[in-house]
């Protein structure tokens, strides 16, 4: 068995060679490398070799053993010599993972179609806003408490122009009504940035959709009809709105907007946004005249709106993306 440790390789990387599935090429593993493999069975014939010769077969021997290793590896790495990897076709097939969109994306493509529905149309604005059209323009004078540096991400100031990540989409307003004469109906949703502490339901960059309505006699009734609508079409006709008297800068009168959401198991009224009758302030800031036209305005939180929709009790799943929560919407 010895005398021919040269043939026994021979056959052996022949044999592994001709083998052209991964089940043929285990087949070989066995049958040369495996506990009773021949091998195996040489490394045992050694025992019985010539004194003399024992250093130079066993070398020989385990040279052999290294080389049929390493084939046997690449062997198995390309799954049998010939055929590639080794496919069962019968085998049913792994489901291919379905992608879908965000369930912040979706939200935001829900409220765009029921507005649009409703007539309104859909505007846009820059991120980052300059000091006019996120304060100014909306009857923030300079010197007020929301213009302070704590409550605002600013910008280094550039030619003159100090800049700021938008804290509202009420911006939109503005530039809205900067560019087009009234009638106007508008929707704008888009990202906003405000300093606050992450928590339940708030996070630093979260989403608004701010509504905006120019018309002649346009009232306070126009503005709490779109409110509701909104609300039977987003949430289903056990909505539940309510408004609360506030104070905005940019309305007069304004409200808060209430709905009830759970949380933690437990139904509660939650504020869902600001609303109110565009304040002439606003509308002599735009070259719009107070006395011939009137408008309503809102603006909603995004993220509380899907997390009424869908049960969410904290908005910082929305922005973690761990699959297992996304998985469900
Ligand atoms: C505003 O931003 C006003 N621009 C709304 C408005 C528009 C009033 C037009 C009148 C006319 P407020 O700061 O309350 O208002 O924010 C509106 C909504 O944004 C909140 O009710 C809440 O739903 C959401 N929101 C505010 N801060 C956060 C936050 N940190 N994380 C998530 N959502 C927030």
């Amino acid at each position: 068995m010895l005398d021919s440790i040269d043939t026994h390789e021979q056959e052996a990387l022949a044999t592994l060679a001709a083998a052209t599935t991964s089940a043929q090429v285990e087949a070989w593993r066995i049958a040369w490398l495996g506990t009773s493999g021949r091998v195996g069975a040489m490394m045992e014939a050694l025992r019985g070799a010539p004194k003399e010769k024992k250093p130079m077969l066993g070398k020989q021997l385990n040279a052999m053993k290294q080389k049929l290793e390493a084939q046997f590896a690449l062997a198995k790495a390309s799954g049998g010599a010939e055929s590639g990897p080794d496919i069962d076709m019968t085998e049913p097939g792994l489901p291919a993972g379905v992608g879908r969109r965000h369930v912040l994306t979706r939200t935001i493509a829900d409220i765009v179609d029921i507005f649009g529905r409703m007539g309104f149309r859909v505007a846009e604005g820059p991120e980052v806003e300059d000091e006019w059209h996120n304060f100014t323009a909306l009857n923030i004078p300079e010197g007020h408490p929301a213009r302070e540096g704590t409550d605002n991400f600013y910008m280094a100031e550039q030619g003159g122009i100090r800049r700021l990540l938008r804290t509202q989409t009420s911006t939109v307003q503005i530039r809205t009504m900067e560019k087009e004469k009234p009638p106007l109906k508008i929707v704008a949703v888009g990202r906003v940035y405000r300093p606050d502490t992450h928590d339940a339901t708030h996070f630093s960059m979260f989403h608004q959709v701010e509504g905006l309505c120019v018309d002649k006699n346009v009232s306070m009734v126009d503005l709490k009809t779109a409110l509701w609508q909104f609300a039977r079409a987003c949430f289903g006709p056990e909505a539940e709105v309510r408004m609360r008297p506030s104070f905005f800068p940019f309305t007069e009168p304004s409200a808060e907007v209430d709905m009830k959401m759970k949380i933690k198991g437990e139904w509660r009224w939650v504020e869902l946004g600001g609303c109110g009758m565009v304040d002439p302030a606003v509308f002599e800031s735009v070259g719009i005249d107070p006395e011939v036209w009137s408008g309503y305005a809102f603006g909603l939180g995004v993220e509380r709106i899907a997390m009424r929709r869908h049960g969410i009790s904290d908005i910082r799943w929305l922005y973690e993306n761990d699959a297992r929560f996304l998985r469900q919407f």
